[in-house]
């Protein structure tokens, strides 16, 4: 059962009672924090501590910076393909533990083992792939003048800081790491407290393929005692950081002060805009899933559904049975649609957001508090049932600020222009979905909804090789195909002049 399914073979992990304790990676070594000081990880569908980290601290962050300055001279040597061929075996090493993965993250998030196994693991795999790919496509560009050539070249940055959220943890470690790697920097990463498992696993399995001493180093811990310290490190030289908005202003502001390379994926407040011409039976199943996969819990999620105000009342309906149809349950049961949620905090501020819309004069259609006869297994899990909303005013908190669960506000609007006025009418500008039969129409509207990314009939469609960001406050910079081997490098002009 959950909380006692956790591998025990892993030789950096001492194993106590089934509560396993992680190191640091630095420099090639298995290290506790300096400080001796540890973090302690509960289990979100049960509530069970699962796990020790190091609570690690500004000492810990230099040895990993000292560490990946040592390497960066060896690692810059090697050349783009051969880089490629480092990330390929990462990748190997990684589908060979596809099932240790998906129950690590499962255990780690709370999320069902379908959605780990099939999102989590499969996409940490790709990511290395996909950029071991596009290193070997790499070409720099080259630019003649009359009398002159200018080449451009791709240099390595130095050594860079990543930081990483909960909700998709390895997912979005390895959205870093691997073109991090590919562009030649040295890393030192710092996941999320909350969910540390799979870095220490990329940590092992990075380890096992033999990549150089210090190329990879990972420091587990808290966001001031150890997120702060990498953010200020006079030799961190580029950022990445995924997380929240608030959070991502303070990245902002330390790394502004050593003009570090910055790239900031926030949060997002997306609209999922419903056309009087959807064809809502074939299109609910994208629409329910836009709306609660991982539980809400994702920064694309649609979490304000604006619906033509002709077929509300239809759609409502069949949305709410297809919300009521959703298998809330066991993360481990391969049918279950919804887990847990990340933290007792977390599931106190979902909850508070729904009490806030009732004092706003929300409706609560469904949901709204954790789900009815869950078993006493999860009683001391962090549970909400998918949740929706009716009858709030489009510019009210609940619908314009990030609430990041299971919950979704339903608005009504008469034409198009209304519809994306309310899509825009929020701080964020991360995504948006449109479903509708005319995709002309569709991409017409798409284009004027301010957000990194739109999405006509389908929903977190995702081509590894387009360019992933947000406007507003839903972050600075782009990831993604080519943008990231440019954030990643310092792209360099060397112009000759001919005789
Ligand atoms: O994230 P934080 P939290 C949103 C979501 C959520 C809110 C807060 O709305 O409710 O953010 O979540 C590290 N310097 N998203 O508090 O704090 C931290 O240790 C450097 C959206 O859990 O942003 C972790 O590794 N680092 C988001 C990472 O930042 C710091 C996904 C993210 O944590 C730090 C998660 C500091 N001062 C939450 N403080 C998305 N965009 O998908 C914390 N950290």
């Amino acid at each position: 059962m959950i909380g006692g399914n956790i591998p025990t073979h892993l030789p950096e992990r001492e194993v106590m009672s089934d509560v396993v304790e992680l190191s640091n990676f630095i420099a090639g070594q298995w290290q506790p924090p300096q400080c001796q000081h540890w973090i302690e990880n509960f289990s979100p569908a049960t509530g069970e501590h699962i796990a020790n980290i190091p609570c690690s601290s500004s000492e810990d962050i230099d040895l990993a910076v000292e560490a990946a300055l040592d390497a960066a001279e060896q690692w810059s040597q090697f050349s783009i393909n051969e880089r490629a061929d480092w990330l390929e075996k990462i990748a190997d090493e990684l589908e060979q533990r596809t099932d240790e993965i998906a129950q690590l993250e499962s255990l780690d998030t709370g999320k069902p083992i379908t959605l780990a196994r099939n999102v989590d693991a499969a996409r940490s795999v790709a990511n290395f792939r996909f950029f071991a790919n596009q290193g070997r496509e790499f070409e720099s560009e080259i630019f003649e003048m009359s009398d002159a050539t200018n080449r451009v070249l791709y240099k390595p940055v130095g050594v860079a800081g990543l930081i990483t959220p909960w909700n998709l943890p390895l997912y979005l470690l390895s959205w870093k790491v691997a073109p991090a790697l590919l562009m030649g920097n040295t890393i030192v990463a710092k996941p999320s407290e909350m969910t540390p498992m799979t870095a220490s696993l990329l940590a092992e399995v990075i380890e096992d393929v033999g990549l150089p001493r210090g190329v990879f180093n990972l420091v587990h811990g808290n966001g001031l005692d150890a997120g702060a310290p990498l953010t200020a490190h006079p030799d961190i030289n580029l950022i990445s950081f995924t997380g929240g908005t608030a959070t991502g202003r303070e990245v902002a502001k330390s790394a502004s002060s050593g003009f570090k390379k910055l790239s900031l994926e926030l949060g997002g407040k997306n609209a999922t805009i419903i056309r009087e011409d959807v064809d809502i039976e074939s299109m609910m199943p994208g629409i329910v899933r836009a709306s609660f996969l991982n539980q809400g819990q994702v920064c694309l999620c649609g979490s304000r559904i604006l619906i033509h105000e002709s077929i509300y009342d239809v759609f409502v309906e069949a949305f709410l049975n297809a919300v009521n149809d959703m298998i809330v349950g066991d993360p481990a049961d391969d049918e279950t649609e919804l887990g847990a949620l990340i933290s007792a905090a977390h599931r106190d501020k979902v909850m508070s957001y729904i009490d806030l819309a009732e004092e706003e004069g929300g409706d609560i259609l469904c949901g709204g508090g954790p789900p009815v006869g869950i078993p006493d297994a999860f009683a001391n899990g962090f549970w909400i049932s998918p949740t929706v909303i009716d009858g709030l005013t489009p510019d009210s908190r609940c619908a314009t600020e990030e609430i990041f669960g299971p919950v979704v506000t339903l608005h009504p609007f008469s034409d198009d222009g209304e519809a994306i006025e309310i899509a825009n009418m929020t701080d964020y500008g991360l995504a948006g979905s449109i479903w509708t039969q005319d995709v002309d129409a569709g991409s017409r509207m798409a284009e004027q909804i301010e957000s990194g990314m739109v999405w006509v009939n389908c929903w977190l469609h995702r081509d590894l090789r387009v360019p992933f960001g947000g406007v507003k406050h839903s972050g600075v910079g782009r990831e993604g195909g080519r943008w990231s081997l440019s954030f990643f490098s310092e792209a360099v002009n060397i112009c000759v002049k001919r005789e």
